[in-house]
């Protein structure tokens, strides 16, 4: 037998055990392995039916997603041919099993779909999720899933690619046993069950597929919701369309059917853009001089320090995670807002279903408060989440510095200050590090690991190890001003400014940007976190902007005239009680009369010009970050835009979106606006290196994060 199918027999039920770690994918090989076993057992006399489970902590996790990237860059030209093998599965004289732990996601549910029967441990999760990957099923999954789950059920798990529990399987019909305890053991009890009898084969079934005047109403909305939803996205659509072709064509033309959409849909630049994402992602905890086995600290308390609107959301995202949680602030009735904050988050969830009440209580109970350093003493880390100011976290840090055991990781929750300058208050510099999550903490998975110049390798290992464990996509940076996101956010948010003060209307630059991709608009973004934010840091960081350099004003008037945004219920836009956003009309003769004042010249503004000003003003600081070594990986910053500034995954990020685009025209618009503009629109080297040399951001590679400078 291959290496990658191990073969057994428990009497009369043979048991093949898939085993391609780390999580069981297709790779080439895997799928004739598993075949070859099922036709191996069809000769043995002994044996009445087959067991197919997965080695390790999942079942498959679907197609080995390298081998795509191999198709689509022109590496590999033979089909990966995974639905033929399921046929010969499906055709086999013996029942087939299949036995799921873990996940069974695209291909791996596929296989399981091919089988006769599907069991599974109560925990485990089944889900199409190539959409996520910008493509559809392409191994029969769009024909099988809505003949065991029906229409709309399909259409759900395939345009969404969330995965669902065993529970909820199970309800649908796609699984027919949840299994308690040992998962083999019972596999194995379900299959000398229903040996000898009719084998039933889920593509000959057509009970669930419903009617053309029944479908036709679904099919209609299933679109028009995708069109919202996903907008700009083919892949969903193309589920969509392949889904209908199984109501339609036989199940071998539908096959056909699903295999044109799905190459239309892997050789597109989203689908590139997408898995790009998806390794890119897994890419960021690979520290080049952090060796992968280094020992880690145990984490197992963690003490908060601030219990504001950051403080608590990172309270939840570590009781969430099972991690105790002491919580401090400075007075009863601040605490009492930080708990009170938490308990509506968490309503929401239950409501939501996200949540049960006990597990909220469960978790709840995890979280204690106090109003002094006593019992800091215990905590293995503390994350501080005070007002930012330097002298107040000077303060903090010189007291963690004092009562926190030796050993403890000291970190900060800052968006802007200096790493280093905090670390300096305590006798542990290697002990500091920026833990920067991003607002609302108890949602945005990215979270920004700041490495100072003295920060411990084994404090880093950690942080980053934690961050999984926290559900939090970990990004390692340096600890420059504002770090990688907010660095790069800031032209970004400037120049929507500009594009106003030159004659764009705010609406226009924002429905530019939300017409692109952008989940939501520059100044729509300003309102949501409060335009004092930047108007403070605008102010705090003053004297370090380029001499002469053009400034923007208009949000300043508006901060000026109390217009914070969504808090104050006037912005850019205004804002009902249910803060739903309308244009204002006090704005444009605001805007006017500044304008006016200031000179600036008026002209007509297209949205591609919006577009490529504020994407370019994102690669452009991208690359100047890269060149001075904050960040590690084009491909990391990519993650930090996609997690935690809603910059389509369809894009790819930022960079990967200027190599899509192409170096060479990214860097001449560059220098256009350079001219146009002035200084603030210089290229950074590493872009006009590039440019020039045929390079691409993706295949540059550094070695270190760098301290600081
Ligand atoms: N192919 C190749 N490598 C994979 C992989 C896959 N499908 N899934 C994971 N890996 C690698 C990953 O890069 C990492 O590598 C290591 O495994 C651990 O992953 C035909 C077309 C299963 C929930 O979309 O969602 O089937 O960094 O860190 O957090 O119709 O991995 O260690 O070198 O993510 O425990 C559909 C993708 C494919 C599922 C586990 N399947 N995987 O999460 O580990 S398309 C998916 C996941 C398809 C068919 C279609 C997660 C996971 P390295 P990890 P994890
Ligand atoms: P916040 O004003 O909501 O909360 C700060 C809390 O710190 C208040 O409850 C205050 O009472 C408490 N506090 C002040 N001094 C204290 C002390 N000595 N001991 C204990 N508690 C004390 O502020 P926030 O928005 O949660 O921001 C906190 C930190 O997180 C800041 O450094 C900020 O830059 C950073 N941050 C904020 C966001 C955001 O979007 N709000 C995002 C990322 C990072």
């Amino acid at each position: 037998m291959s290496d990658f199918v191990r073969l057994t027999k428990d009497q009369d039920i043979a048991v093949i055990t898939i085993d391609n770690p780390p999580v069981n994918a297709l790779s080439p090989g895997v799928t004739e392995a598993i075949v070859a076993a099922v036709e191996h057992m069809e000769k043995d006399d002994r044996v009445k039916a087959t067991v197919l489970i997965g080695a390790g902590k999942t079942f498959i996790a679907g197609a080995d997603i390298k081998e795509f990237v191999k198709l689509t860059s022109g590496q590999r030209q033979d089909d990966i041919g995974i639905l033929p093998q399921l046929l010969k599965i499906e055709n086999s004289p013996k029942p087939v099993v299949v036995a799921i732990h873990g996940n069974a996601l695209g291909g791996g549910l596929e296989v399981a779909q091919a089988c006769h029967y599907r069991v599974a441990a109560a925990d485990a999760r089944v889900g199409q999720p190539e959409v996520n990957l910008g493509i559809i099923p392409g191994a029969g999954g769009t024909q099988r899933l809505p003949r065991l789950v029906g229409i709309e059920q399909a259409i759900e798990m395939c345009t969404t690619g969330k995965p669902v529990k065993t529970s909820q399987a199970a309800q649908f019909g796609l699984i027919d046993r949840a299994i308690e305890g040992d998962l083999l053991a019972g596999a194995v009890a379900f299959a000398r069950e229903i040996a000898g009898k009719p084998i039933p084969k889920t593509r000959e079934r057509s009970d669930k597929l419903g009617t053309p005047e029944e479908n036709a109403a679904i099919f209609a909305a299933a679109r028009e919701n995708a069109r919202k939803k996903y907008h700009n996205q083919i892949c969903q659509l193309a589920a969509i369309d392949a889904i209908e072709a199984a109501t339609k064509l036989p199940f071998e033309q539908g096959c056909e059917e699903e295999r044109r959409l799905f190459d239309t849909c892997l050789y597109s630049d989203q689908s590139k853009a997408q898995i790009h994402v998806f390794f890119a992602e897994r890419e960021v905890s690979k520290i080049p001089d952090i060796p992968k086995e280094l020992p880690v600290i145990p984490v197992n308390s963690i003490a908060i320090v601030g219990a504001g609107t950051m403080g608590g959301g990172i309270a939840m995202v570590c009781a969430n995670a099972g991690v105790p949680v002491l919580l401090k602030d400075t007075d009863p009735a601040a605490l009492d807002r930080g708990i009170g904050a938490m308990r509506r988050n968490y309503d929401i969830s239950v409501k939501r279903g996200r949540f049960t009440q006990a597990y909220v209580d469960e978790r709840m109970k995890l979280i204690k408060t106090t109003l002094g350093y006593d019992d800091f003493v215990n905590a293995d880390m503390v994350i501080e989440a005070v007002f930012e100011t330097m002298p107040l976290k000077k303060q903090v840090f010189a007291e963690l510095d004092r009562v926190c055991k030796k050993g403890a990781i000291l970190s900060s929750n800052t968006s802007t200050l200096n790493i280093d300058e905090i670390a300096a208050m305590t006798s542990r510099p290697e002990a500091v590090i920026g833990m920067h999550f991003f607002s609302p903490a108890n949602v945005m998975r990215l979270l920004e690991i700041v490495r100072g110049r003295r920060t411990g390798k084994e404090v880093i290992a950690t942080c980053m190890q934690l961050s999984k464990k926290l559900g939090k996509v970990g990004v390692l940076v340096g600890n420059c001003r504002g770090f990688v996101g907010n660095r790069m956010f800031l032209p970004y948010i400037r120049e929507a400014q500009f594009l106003v003060e030159e004659g764009a209307a705010p609406e226009a630059v924002d429905k530019a940007l939300v017409d692109w991709g952008m989940a939501m608009g520059p100044l729509a973004v300003g309102d949501l976190g409060g335009l004092d934010v930047a108007y403070r840091i605008r102010k705090e960081y003053k004297q370090l902007e380029t001499p002469g350099a053009r400034q923007p004003f208009l949000e300043d008037r508006l901060v000026e005239m109390g217009r914070l945004g969504q808090k104050t219920g006037a912005g850019w836009y205004k804002y009902d009680a249910e803060r739903r956003a309308s244009s204002d009309p006090e704005i444009p003769p605001l805007v006017k009369k500044w304008v006016a004042e200031s000179g600036v010249p008026q002209r007509q503004i297209s949205a591609e010009e919006i577009v490529a000003r504020e994407i370019y003003s994102l690669v452009n600081e991208g690359a100047r970050i890269l060149e001075e070594g904050y960040a590690l990986r084009a491909g990391d910053i990519d993650t930090i835009y996609v997690n935690g500034y809603a910059f389509p995954a369809y894009r790819g990020g930022p960079l990967w979106y200027a190599d899509t685009v192409g170096l060479k025209s990214v860097y001449d618009r560059v220098c256009e606006f350079h001219r146009q503009h002035g200084a603030l629109w210089e290229p950074a080297r590493m872009l006009k290196e590039l440019a020039t040399s045929g390079g691409t951001f993706a295949n540059f590679q550094r070695v270190t994060a760098q301290a600081t400078d």
